[in-house]
């Protein structure tokens, strides 16, 4: 059945302010949520709601209503565990009991290339691959990538999670030349996660077509993703910067300088 009421967290977001426009038309009603301002409605088919995903309550609130999310929102890089625990690991069990308890049937969820960082950019991998994620951020998008899982099995929830590379209007380093994701390679891909039937629990790569891939989305093509962009048009002004050292983490693992953060706090 067509949607109702689409629901987009984390709206306030870099990826959110694109997907606020790009998703518009996908439902009668477009719901965009965030801790942070985002703003007045922007026409008679879309409500606006404020919330912090660590308030329970909040979060039911948000939900009721929709059929479908796509969830952005949370802590976007690498933090002290306490912040991560709040916004995404709390925020992704309130979301899914919400979802539960309000049946929604489909969420996108924006998972991260952190959830596989530490895997080195010499090794090419799938969806099966064991996780080894890089960081606190990293360990919460495993955690939500379980939280689906989970969810599908015992209350038939779909989830797509989607394991973005690096989404920006272009790539901004070496590295990103691997892991970068186009806004509309996002949108379609978003759109696929939304629309394909029968996903249970699917784990996609968000890449562009980009020349020397690391991730093969071979357990992903029921979803029909065919990004049409790719970082190649960027080698030149990317390559003019200077190399980094060959064992600098930026230049040795997927996840990039996320590997090497913290330890935060006391220590
Ligand atoms: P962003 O940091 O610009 O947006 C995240 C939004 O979540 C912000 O507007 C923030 O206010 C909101 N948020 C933070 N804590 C919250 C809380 N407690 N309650 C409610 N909202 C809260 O990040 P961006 O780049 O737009 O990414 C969107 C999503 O995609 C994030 O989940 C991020 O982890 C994921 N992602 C993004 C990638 C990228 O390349 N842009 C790569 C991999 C994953
Ligand atoms: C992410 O998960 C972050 O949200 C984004 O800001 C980038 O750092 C991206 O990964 C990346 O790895 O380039």
């Amino acid at each position: 059945p067509p949607l109702q009421r689409l629901l987009l967290t984390g709206a306030a977001g870099g990826l959110g302010q694109v997907l606020r426009q790009r998703l518009r038309g996908l439902a009668p009603v477009l719901r965009v949520s965030d801790i942070a301002g985002m703003g007045a409605p922007q026409d008679a088919r879309e409500e606006v709601n404020t919330c912090d995903l660590a308030d329970k309550q909040a979060v039911d609130a948000m939900v009721a209503g929709c059929d479908a999310i796509v969830h952005l929102g949370g802590v976007s890089v690498e933090r002290p565990f306490e912040e991560v625990l709040e916004a995404n690991i709390k925020g992704i069990f309130h979301l899914y009991e919400a979802a539960r308890r309000h049946g929604v049937k489909r969420i996108v969820f924006a998972s991260s290339n952190h959830v596989i960082g530490f895997y080195q950019q010499s090794e090419k991998i799938d969806a099966n691959a064991r996780r080894r994620p890089d960081g606190y951020y990293g360990l919460s998008k495993s955690f939500g990538e379980d939280m689906a899982s989970f969810y599908f099995d015992r209350y038939g929830i779909e989830t797509v999670s989607i394991r973005i590379g690096s989404s920006f209007p272009e790539p901004k380093d070496r590295r990103m030349m691997h892991s970068w994701l186009s806004y509309d390679d996002l949108v379609q891909l978003v759109e696929k996660s939304l629309f394909t039937p029968n996903v249970g629990h699917t784990v996609v790569y968000g890449a562009s077509a980009n020349r020397d891939l690391w991730w093969d989305n071979h357990a992903a093509a029921h979803l029909g993703f065919v990004p049409k962009d790719s970082s190649e048009p960027w080698r030149a002004k990317v390559e003019a910067q200077p190399a980094p050292a060959a064992n600098d983490p930026v230049a040795v693992y997927q996840g990039g300088a996320f590997t090497a953060q913290g330890p935060f706090g006391d220590t």
